[in-house]
């Protein structure tokens, strides 16, 4: 892709299932941010894909950390970089049960501290590595291992929490579209001070799909609008492409829960009700972007 290091920071043969798109959203990333990168990884789906030492299948430092830790270790890591005089990339990429749920007072207090780091969410809507219970990021309806009969409470709205911290930089992507997460990285990380990314990460098992799916159904995300991709700047927010379009002309949103068996046996009025939360979300984000709120 061009703008990124030709380079590979991701060793081929993962223990990521097949079609795992976190391990594709990372290998962006990484090419995105070039060598002089230190990786900050909790416990998530990730730090089994880095590999068990002596071997590992990741090019670049990784510091593994406790499952909360994330945001204050790469805070402090970013802090101890500036005080030698190095620009060194900090870069925490963690799941979304350790961002939205157990991780949050760290990140909260790191994003308040100034400190130069770039924290990515990487978000498969459950906790992924242990079986696939529900986060607080496990969106309405959907079947996990503790909600088998389908969560009854919304995803948590992390962007606005993370929006109340008036951040340089913050941005939602996706990935099924690659450019766009790139584009997204490399201006996070050319910006002094916290970042902070939450990226939608389809995940085969979790989703219950056809790993053969996964770029499809991140599509379907986007064009129906249940996945929203903007970058906000303090406080100026701008839609990014495929957000605007499909707040225009919409892809039905029962395609998009059909194709996965995670909203299998839904009646209509859940439907009506992640339809709800959806057009309210889209609303509040374009009136937000038009500045007429
Ligand atoms: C304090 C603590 N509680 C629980 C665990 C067990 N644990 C490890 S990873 C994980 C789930 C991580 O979920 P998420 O952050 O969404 O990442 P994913 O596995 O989905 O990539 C849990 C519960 C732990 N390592 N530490
Ligand atoms: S459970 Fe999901 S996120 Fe974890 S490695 Fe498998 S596909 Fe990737
Ligand atoms: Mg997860």
């Amino acid at each position: 892709m061009s703008g990124t290091s030709a380079s590979e920071y991701i060793c081929k043969c993962t223990s990521a299932c097949a079609g795992c798109s976190s391990s594709l959203i990372l290998r962006h990333v990484l090419k995105a941010a070039g060598p002089d990168t230190v990786l900050v990884v909790p416990a998530c789906c990730t730090s089994v894909l880095q590999g068990v030492w002596p071997n590992t299948s990741f090019n670049i430092p990784v510091y593994n950390v406790a499952f909360a830790a994330a945001a204050a270790v790469a805070s402090g890591m970013a802090a101890a970089f500036e005080a030698v005089g190095k620009n060194t990339n900090v870069i925490a990429y963690a799941g979304d049960g350790g961002t939205v749920d157990i991780g949050i007072q760290a990140l909260s207090g790191a994003l308040e501290r100034d400190t130069n780091f770039l924290y990515i969410c990487y978000d498969n809507e459950a906790y992924g590595n242990t079986g696939m219970q529900r986060s607080g990021s496990t969106p309405l309806g959907a079947r996990t291992t503790t909600t088998p009969g389908g969560k009854t409470h919304a995803k948590k709205d992390l962007d606005r929490i993370i929006a109340a911290h008036h951040l340089p930089y913050m941005a939602t992507a996706c990935s099924a579209y690659p450019q766009d997460l790139v584009k997204k990285v490399q201006k996070a990380l050319s910006i002094r001070g916290p970042k902070f990314m939450h990226i939608l990460a389809p995940c085969p098992p979790g989703w219950r799909y056809d790993a053969s799916q996964t770029i499809e159904i991140g599509k379907m995300a986007v064009k129906t609008g249940i996945w929203a991709m903007y970058e906000r700047e303090y406080d100026t927010l701008t839609l990014s492409g495929p957000t605007k379009a499909a707040m225009i002309k919409p892809a039905p949103l029962e395609e998009y829960l059909k194709m996965q068996g995670r909203f299998s046996g839904m009646n209509e009025e859940k439907v009506k009700a992640i339809r709800g939360e959806m057009e309210r979300n889209l609303r509040l984000l374009k009136a937000e972007a038009e500045g007429t709120c």
